[in-house]
């Protein structure tokens, strides 16, 4: 049966690109079929996360995935760390997955940088735990932005080499489900790099939390270039700050890339900027609002957490025990 997992770290506040990459999405699947959503904290504290800290973005998050329009009575809607199960699959997976493979994640590269022997043994393992997460439901759909595509592929490898090093074909291949206009929000100070809640400048992002004045100045403030906007997607070839305003707007605002050109080709920035932030404004504001009215109740939030959580377990659990069979563990 088809199925549906996808995650998000509790690391920082929600981006506009995790709204359009991810959030907006999985609300979308939530009718096609069953839709497994996680907030995944064992993954954030690969880097340092201070414990108050993790605790508030767990919660915000959770506000955030609820008023993104995420409905706990039809996702299920858990953080991992109540699952013990994903760490327990993810453990058989580090013994499955190749040290070489790992090397070759480009987000391993990015993240540990040139310091890669002070980075953390869990960020380097990081992927095989998001394999585990994924497949301790037997999930074939993970709706992902681009940056997380090569993961979802070393999934699919360990799912491979775990059925065929024991014989069975037991782990389905989960596809990455990578749609729409916005797959990779970038930054709005620089078209080049993808817009990120542990990118330094504030002014790079728009945060789910922004409120309406703070989104018009981050939009009015973005790099872009001098011309006009093009009527045409070619137009918008070399010219990666024009392609990721107009992106934005088509996602917000439910359109093709095309039918946007189609109706602000020729504009000046100066015209299309305060029409991109009415927009943004329009469609960002209400969440926000609600997050607040949901991080008011952490209580709530946790109860559904828990409930998530047990319902998770029901899934997960046979499913892990079949593999210690699988693998030999006697029980
Ligand atoms: N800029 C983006 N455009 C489109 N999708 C994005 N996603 C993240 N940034 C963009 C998607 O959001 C989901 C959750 O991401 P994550 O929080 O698990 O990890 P990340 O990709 O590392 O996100 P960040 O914001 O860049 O966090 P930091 O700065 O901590 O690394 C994923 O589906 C991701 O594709």
């Amino acid at each position: 049966t088809p199925r549906i997992f996808s995650g998000i770290q509790p690391s920082g506040g929600l981006t506009l690109g995790n709204y359009l990459g991810a959030l907006k999405r999985f609300a979308a699947e939530q009718d096609k079929m069953q839709t497994v959503y996680c907030m995944v904290d064992q993954h954030a504290i690969t880097v340092w996360q201070d414990p108050e800290a993790l605790r508030r973005q767990t919660r915000e998050l959770a506000a955030g995935f609820i008023a993104s329009g995420i409905d706990p009575q039809r996702s299920i809607l858990f953080n991992q760390s109540q699952v013990a199960e994903h760490a327990q699959l993810g453990w058989i997976f580090n013994c499955v997955a190749r040290m070489g493979w790992m090397q070759r994640m480009t987000q391993w590269k990015d993240k540990a940088g040139k310091n890669a022997q002070n980075a953390s043994l869990g960020l380097f393992a990081y992927p095989a735990l998001m394999a585990a997460d994924i497949l301790v439901y037997h999930a074939t759909h993970v709706p992902v932005g681009e940056d997380q595509k090569q993961h979802v592929e070393l999934t699919r490898d360990i799912a491979q080499k775990f059925n065929h090093d024991f014989g069975v074909d037991f782990f389905p291949e989960p596809e990455p489900v990578i749609e729409g206009a916005a797959t990779r929000v970038m930054s709005l100070r620089d078209g080049s790099k993808k817009m990120s809640k542990s990118d330094p400048s504030d002014m790079s992002r728009i945060n789910m939390t922004d409120d309406a004045d703070a989104i018009a100045s981050k939009i009015r403030k973005a790099r872009t270039d001098p011309d006009a906007l093009p009527s045409e997607v070619k137009g918008l070839e070399g010219r990666p700050e024009a392609r990721n305003l107009i992106n934005i707007y088509a996602a917000l605002a439910d359109m093709s890339v095309d039918q946007v050109l189609a109706e602000v080709g020729g504009k000046q920035f100066s015209e299309f900027k305060p029409m991109l932030s009415d927009l943004a404004v329009d469609k960002l504001a209400p969440i926000g609002q609600e997050m607040a009215r949901l991080m008011a109740n952490p209580d709530e939030i946790d109860a559904i957490l828990r409930k998530g959580a047990d319902q998770a377990r029901e899934i997960a659990a046979p499913i892990l025990k079949k593999t210690y069979d699988i693998v030999g563990m006697v029980r």
